[in-house]
Parts: structure tokens; sequence; C-alpha cells
């Protein structure tokens, strides 16, 4: 199995990147934040108790993610590794999916971090705001406190994995295509490790 971590602060590519890599590794794509989102169209007890804190930029309880993550693990048993997208966003949650890894007996062989200047996240975020729908882009405030809570609480989660030597950064700025390159190099080379 190879699971990796794709890391970075609101806007800096996680979910357009994710995409182009679990088609090119087959991995299974786990998002909190679409798995979250999914819970609120379904309108399910966790999606109502969730849209509160994300609408108004705000990281969902970590009780609440490390559930939704441990059901997704265990829906998932054929999978032939895992690419993480948006989690874990906090120390408690990383501690909490290594515990789930190796139940399993598998782990984290990569955490990709992404690098992007705030100016640009806050321009890619509004400007998805204007066709997304999505509420917590739509607005400055929820964008700057979005960017505070990554600052707060997860940008801890890359010094957990520096530990363990699994963080390499990327840089976020440029093309989708130099930055889906840059980001396959790290991963082939790991792979052949
Ligand atoms: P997420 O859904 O994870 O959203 P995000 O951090 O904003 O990043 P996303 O992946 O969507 O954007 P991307 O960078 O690809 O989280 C939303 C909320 O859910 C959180 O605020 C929180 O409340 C909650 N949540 C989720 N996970 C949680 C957890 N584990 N614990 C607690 N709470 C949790 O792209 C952004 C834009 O940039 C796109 O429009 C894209 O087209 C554009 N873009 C991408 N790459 C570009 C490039 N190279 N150049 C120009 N534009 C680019």
């Amino acid at each position: 199995m190879f699971n990796l971590i794709l890391f970075g602060p609101p806007g800096s590519g996680k979910g357009t990147q994710s995409e182009r890599l679990i088609a090119k590794y087959g991995l299974k794509h786990l998002s909190t934040g679409d798995l979250l989102r999914s819970e609120i169209d379904g309108q399910t007890p966790l999606g109502l108790a969730a849209k509160s804190f994300m609408d108004r930029g705000q990281l969902v309880p970590d009780e609440v993610v490390i559930e939704m993550i441990s059901s997704a693990l265990d829906n998932n048993p054929q999978a032939n590794g895992f690419l993480f997208d948006g989690f874990p966003r906090t120390t408690a949650q990383a501690e909490a999916l290594d515990k789930l890894l190796n139940q399993k007996k598998t782990e984290i062989a990569i955490v990709l971090a992404l690098q992007v200047s705030v100016d640009e996240l806050v321009k890619r975020l509004l400007n998805r705001g204007r066709t997304s729908g999505r509420r917590d882009d739509a607005d400055e405030e929820v964008i700057a406190s979005r960017i505070s809570e990554y600052e707060r609480k997860t940008a801890a989660v890359a010094e957990y994995y520096k530990k363990y030597n699994k963080v390499v950064y990327i840089k976020g700025e440029g093309s989708i295509d130099k930055i889906f390159e840059a980001l396959c190099k790290k991963i082939d080379s790991r792979k052949a490790a």
C-alpha cells in the first residue's frame, strides 16, 4: 500500500492536484472537505453540525473528522493506497491517523506540502467563490479566518511528520501541469527508495 498526504493551506491546490494524482497512481481519494460537503448536502446530523463551523471558516471538531475518516478506511478494504486531501489538519488528527493506519499494518509514505503565498491563496479562493457556490469561498473574512486556522492549528502537522522525515515541500505557484510534474517526481523517487 502507498499512502500519501497532500498538505497545504486552503486554496493551495490540494483538490486540484488530488484529482490528477489519484488517476495516475490508482489511489483512493479521501478529502475531508468533500466528505463534509456531502454530509451537508444530505442534511445529516453530522453535516448540520459541521456546517456552522465551515461557514465561519473554522475547523470542524477533531472527533467528527476522525470518525469520518475511520469509516472511510473501513469502507475501502480493497484500496491500493489512499491519498489524504485536507486531512490531517491538527496534530491530534495526525496521531489518530497514524493509529488507524497502524491497525491496518500500513503507514504514510510521504507528505507533499504545497507552498503558496497568502496573496495568491486569497486571489484563488475569491475567484473560485465567484463560480463554485461555495459559501466559504465567497467572503473575504471567512477566507482570512481559514488561513488563520491553518497557521494556528494546521501548520504544526508538517512539524509532526518532519520528525519522521516524511515531508517534502513543493512550490504550489505556477502552472497546474508543472506543479503536477513536480509532485509526481517526488512520489516516484519515494516509491523507488
Ligand atoms: P477543503 O475542502 O479541504 O478546502 P480548501 O482547503 O479550501 O482547499 P481545496 O482543496 O478545496 O482548494 P484547492 O487548493 O484545490 O476544506 C473546506 C473546509 O472544510 C475547511 O475550512 C474546514 O472548515 C473543513 N474541513 C475540511 N477538512 C477538515 C479537517 N480535517 N478538520 C477540520 N475541518 C476540516 O483550489 C483552490 C482554487 O485554486 C481552485 O479554484 C483551483 O482551481 C485554483 N488553483 C489550484 N491550483 C492552481 C494553480 N496552480 N494556479 C492557479 N489556480 C489554481
